[in-house]
């Protein structure tokens, strides 16, 4: 049945950004992950993390777009030190941990569930089987600070998205290395419009055997991950592609396809490296997408934008968004404008009347940026009819007011330093309990910790 013209036209792509917790840290944790490694052991500020990310959701809250938030999870996570032997009162296990095993206090410790790219593949109501928004959260398996995100994230998803007339939510799919999924990071969609059907692009670093695997750094998505997805999310195989990522480009540090490429609409921005065959993902694309627009390929050339200075930048990280007049601009961050190769091919982008990108916003995010995490690994895409987004838990959305009131909160609870022997301080498990409570009575979102329940 074709999707209504009315629903098409209502229909918003929504960005939910993780808020950072107050347990951000640099703790190495992320193998592959070059900024990771490099800032491993630094102090970290996790109140300018979560300030900077504010400031990111309330500047597109500001230019009309749907903004929305997710909580931080519960860091230390107690019962992940619990399940690995650690006993006793909170302060014995995090003393314990400290001592013994502080790779799996910085683990527990980790606040990565900020970014929300990898919290969940989502897949809109006009792709779907039923009509309904489907979520299946990443199982992240590959990393262990990052695996234990996946049943809050699970919890988080069901309370912001809980009416299940709208809103389909399936488990992560088993932690297995076989079939690890990273989530929304590794999947691109293509429309004419967000309401109408589109492609669904699934791009996988590890397929079966006889496709060359990278040899320096592991591929944490894998073929097999994105089709079970499509499966369960019941999209149209005519209109799902399972592509390849170049294995060079994971060796360098291209940890998730989001470090290299991103698509908005009919626009696919992506680094000429970025994929194993560029130029069949392109034909494809022009194949296949449906409606009135027509694709548009914006191809960086290594030669004006090294692999290196892609990661170290995080140009293809940006956010491609489209504004009420239709225009689309890029959210970059800071680093982009600091370098001059970089920059300047985000010029030509802006200024060159063939695609439709008309300017550029430039944030500071640069506590996100040290462990790897850019403007786009930081948001969580829905599309979002009319229905659908009447039907989200109301609080969740960002304005000036809320944004006010996250700050204010944030400047209440969260330090300014933080190292890793600090993760072991019985006092920070505290008062991060006592932040995450309050903030879910803020955004009214029941009990969905462990130390709530
Ligand atoms: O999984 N970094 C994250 C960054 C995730 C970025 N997300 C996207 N590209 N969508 C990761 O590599 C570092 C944690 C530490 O080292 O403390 C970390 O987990």
């Amino acid at each position: 049945m074709p999707t209504p013209p009315s629903t098409v036209a209502a229909a918003v792509e929504a960005n939910f950004d993780g808020l950072v917790g107050p347990t951000h840290n640099y703790a190495g944790l992320a193998f592959g992950n070059v900024a990771s490694a490099k800032n491993a052991d630094a102090p970290s500020n996790p109140r300018a993390a979560a300030l900077q990310g504010l400031a990111k959701m309330r500047a597109l809250a500001g230019l009309g777009l749907a903004q929305g938030v997710l909580p931080p999870h519960e860091r230390p996570h107690l019962p992940t030190l619990r399940r690995l032997g650690f006993t006793g009162s909170d302060a014995q296990m995090l003393r314990a941990a400290w001592q013994r095993a502080p790779g799996l206090l910085a683990a527990a410790g980790s606040a990565s569930a900020m970014w929300t790219a990898n919290a969940a593949t989502v897949s809109p109501g006009a792709d779907t089987g039923d009509g309904r928004v489907h979520f299946t959260p990443a199982n992240l398996c590959l990393n262990l600070h990052r695996s234990i995100e996946a049943p809050g994230s699970a919890a988080i998803l069901q309370a912001v998205f809980a009416d299940a007339r709208h809103f389909a939510h399936h488990p992560p799919l088993p932690a297995t290395p076989a079939l690890g999924d990273e989530g929304a990071a590794n999947h691109t969609r293509l429309c004419s419009d967000y309401g109408g059907p589109g492609l669904e692009i699934f791009v996988y670093g590890r397929g079966d055997e006889s496709e060359a695997a990278p040899s320096r750094f592991p591929a944490r998505q894998t073929r097999l991950a994105g089709e079970s997805i499509a499966r369960l999310h019941g999209l149209d195989a005519a209109r799902t592609l399972h592509v390849r990522q170049n294995p060079a480009v994971i060796d360098q540090g291209v940890f998730h396809n989001d470090v290299i490429a991103v698509g908005n609409r009919e626009v696919l921005l992506y680094h000429e490296q970025a994929f194993a065959d560029a130029a069949a993902l392109r034909a494809w694309i022009c194949t296949h997408l449906g409606g009135a627009r027509r694709p548009v390929f914006i191809e960086v050339r290594e030669r004006d934008v090294a692999v290196a200075d892609a990661v170290s930048s995080y140009l293809f990280n940006s956010q491609l968004v489209c504004t009420a007049d239709g225009a689309m601009r890029l959210v970059v961050a800071e680093e982009c404008r600091e370098h001059a190769k970089v920059w300047r091919t985000v010029e030509a982008i802006v200024a060159d009347p063939g695609n439709p990108i008309t300017g550029v916003e430039v944030f500071d995010l640069r506590q996100s940026m040290r462990n790897g995490g850019g403007p786009a690994c930081l948001r969580l895409r829905v599309v979002l009819d009319a229905a659908q987004r009447a039907a989200v838990n109301p609080h969740c959305w960002i304005d000036a007011a809320t944004a006010d009131a996250l700050e204010a909160w944030v400047r209440r609870h969260y330090r300014d330093r933080l190292v890793l022997a600090d993760l072991a301080d019985p006092q920070l498990l505290r008062e991060t309990q006592a932040a995450l409570d309050e903030l879910t009575r803020m955004l009214r979102l029941g009990s969905v910790y462990d130390f709530q329940k």
